[in-house]
């Protein structure tokens, strides 16, 4: 429902006097009046035409370019984008290139980002009185209305809007959807590239007139004409994310990064996403997809949410510490989820490729990352070296003595002797998912691959085991619910408090939680009316601390041991033991054998009860303040019963 951004349009005075122009003249095509440089006006469906009628209208741009994703178009953005100072090459791979941004332009911003809804309940839970709702913002369609006319007339003057259609998920798979997002940034082209199927064959699809998610997006910095263009246009202090779920339409201003302004990501395949699939009977979540082949040659697919930079692009790529097991790569960051005919859940990653944390990316944790990452990516913040290649923390075997390092503000930085960090902590690579040594060769199956177990984790320092089992589909979806983890650089938060993240979805639920938990909750329902069983569910933390602030367990390659017990657990076998929270790995059934450091097992798996009795006491203030008479009476039972046993365990 673009009539929003008519309304506002139509009140520019200046706007009108442009529309008066008739289209086609001279030797450009016109859309209102406005010049289209590049792309064919005759490939256009009606309502793709209109949507971008109306953003010209508001957003008045130099030209119109209409995106065919072509490699030749890529060539002449990366061109501007050089000429511009946004990217600079790096010689030392294989068309790779390195954005530096605004300082002030790190992350995403989780108090600007909104949900748009006719009553504030739909969006958000009630918080508590006087108490700050911690699950989403609401922003009614007034206030979102003032909000665009606020920002958006004129924001593009001067300068090209892009047009650039692309689908989530496979082209055509009766799973993906089709999104169109017009922006001011050749970076944001450039990225969706990579990060999208885009281009001309998307269009074609829309002919058929189908739907497709409105995606409007502005860096926010007009040029004039006159004025110096920055390398990095944004405009932090007023950058706002908009959502409108009923008419699936993404507003996003202000801000070039990541999540922000890459806006099939976060703001569609998730927020938007989230909407339509709870319509529609589907899960869109933020999890890594990945396959794992036992020794026997036994092949299952899980999928497992972690919280933005708590290891998914890690495990989605792992490299087996084990002999004889193989992991493969569907997706690091979204999986949307549906029931086949026979009550199978299938999975399909949206993304075409991964935007993944740089810092501590290095040989050692995640080679088949490195394998990935040094043909046709864009790096934005990391720090580069004087051979012309990248740096970050984790690196440093790369090294040599003859090379120096610009840091991600562009000053010189001098290993062991600079104190600040090299690389942003949430500075990341952008690559295509195809180039992974280890992508899945049904990672494109239109029909998705099937789903054998859920993993929930999160860095919990204290208290939590490495894995347990929930007891049942109930029990599991209550673990995803009362999720905490230590905040991290992915967005504004600041220090390492322990923050709830159910489903690692906090910043990402496109409606009220509560309703959320509800339709997880009809998952099994639902696979039962398939006559089937909805798939197993597990809780992970590779992050648990000794007492001296060491890790408790190696992680990385190592977690493939976890990964065993799940896939036998997955296969019943009989080698877990009941505790109060849950299946733990019965005596001797995690292979920790040949570790390269002994483990304390004991710890790892102890279940402290004064811990426990304290997680449950923060877990019932957090779901009284902050959820309140929208949490299902399913989960206040299974708070109820962890209670009990806990109470009931020494
Ligand atoms: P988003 O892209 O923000 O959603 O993050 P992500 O969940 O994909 O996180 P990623 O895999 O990029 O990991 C982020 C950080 O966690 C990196 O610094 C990793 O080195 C660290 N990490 C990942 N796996 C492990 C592990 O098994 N053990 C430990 N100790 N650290 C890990
Ligand atoms: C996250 O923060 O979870 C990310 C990075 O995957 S962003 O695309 O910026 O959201
Ligand atoms: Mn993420």
């Amino acid at each position: 429902m673009p009539e929003l951004i008519e309304k506002v349009s139509n009140t520019s005075s200046y706007i009108k006097s442009r529309c008066a122009t008739t289209s086609n003249v001279g030797l450009y095509n016109h859309i209102r009046g406005f010049p289209v440089a590049k792309g064919e006006l005759d490939a256009l469906s009606p309502k793709v035409r209109a949507f971008i009628e109306e953003s010209v209208l508001l957003c008045q741009p130099e030209s119109i370019h209409i995106c065919d994703g072509t490699n030749r178009e890529n060539n002449m953005l990366l061109r501007i984008l050089q000429n511009q100072g946004t990217i600079v090459p790096l010689p030392k791979y294989d068309n790779c290139y390195l954005a530096r941004t605004n300082p002030a332009d790190v992350a995403r911003v989780e108090s600007k980002t909104f949900i748009c809804t006719n009553r504030r309940d739909e969006a958000i839970p009630t918080a508590k009185l006087n108490v700050d709702g911690k699950l989403g913002n609401w922003i009614s369609e007034n206030d979102m209305k003032m909000a665009i006319s606020n920002r958006f007339p004129g924001c593009m003057r001067g300068r090209t809007m892009y047009v650039v259609p692309f689908s989530m998920g496979p082209l055509g798979s009766s799973l993906s959807k089709i999104g169109i997002e017009i922006t001011d940034s050749a970076y944001v082209v450039c990225s969706m590239r990579i990060m999208t199927r885009m281009g001309a064959a998307v269009m074609d699809l829309l002919r058929s007139n189908c739907d497709f998610v409105r995606c409007l997006h502005s860096v926010g910095t007009p040029a004039n004409g006159k004025i110096e263009q920055p390398s990095w246009p944004c405009d932090p202090e007023r950058t706002i994310i908009l959502h409108k779920p009923a008419s699936n339409e993404i507003v996003s201003y202000g801000s070039g990064y990541g999540g922000n302004s890459l806006l099939g990501k976060k703001c569609f395949a998730l927020r938007i996403g989230s909407t339509i699939a709870k319509k529609e009977g589907w899960l869109a979540e933020h999890m890594l997809i990945l396959g794992i082949t036992n020794p026997k040659g036994e092949k299952k697919y899980i999928v497992a949410a972690f919280p933005s930079a708590c290891g998914k692009t890690n495990l989605a790529m792992l490299t087996p510490s084990l002999p004889g097991y193989k992991v493969e790569c569907i997706g690091d960051d979204i999986a949307w989820m549906k029931y086949d005919e026979n009550g199978q859940l299938r999975a399909i990653n949206p993304e075409n490729g991964f935007f993944g944390v740089a810092p501590g990316t290095s040989n050692k944790t995640n080679p088949n990352a490195m394998k990935t990452i040094f043909k046709n990516t864009i790096f934005t913040n990391v720090a580069s070296t004087s051979d012309g290649g990248v740096y970050w923390e984790g690196m440093e075997d790369t090294l040599t003595n003859d090379v120096q390092i610009t840091d991600w503000l562009g000053k010189p930085w001098i290993p062991k002797v600079t104190k600040t960090p090299a690389a942003h902590p949430n500075s990341r690579f952008c690559t295509p998912a195809k180039q992974c040594p280890i992508i899945d060769r049904n990672w494109e199956n239109p029909d998705g691959v099937p789903i054998s177990a859920i993993l929930f984790g999160g860095r919990r320092p204290n208290g939590v085991p490495l894995v347990y089992e929930s007891f049942s589909w109930q029990h599991g979806v209550f673990v995803g619910a009362t999720m905490r983890s230590e905040a991290t650089a992915a967005a504004e938060h600041k220090g390492k408090v322990i923050m709830n993240d159910p489903f690692a979805m906090r910043p990402f639920f496109g409606y009220n939680f509560g309703a959320y938990l509800k339709h997880w909750l009809s998952m099994e329902t639902r696979a039962h009316s398939y006559g089937a069983q909805p798939p197993k569910i597990f809780h992970v933390n590779w992050f648990r601390k000794d007492a001296n602030g060491q890790f408790l367990w190696p992680g990385y390659g190592d977690n493939i041991r976890v990964l065993e017990w799940i896939l036998k657990r997955i296969n019943n076998e009989s080698c877990a033991k009941k505790t109060a929270i849950g299946y733990i790995p019965s005596d001797g059934s995690l292979n920790v054998e040949q570790l390269q450091d002994e483990i304390n097992v004991n710890e790892l798996f102890s279940i402290p009860k004064e811990f426990w009795l304290k997680e449950i006491d923060d877990i019932i203030r957090y779901f009284d303040e902050q959820v309140g008479s929208d949490l299902p009476p399913e989960i206040a039972h299974e708070l109820n019963d962890l209670k009990i046993r806990i109470e009931k365990s020494n």
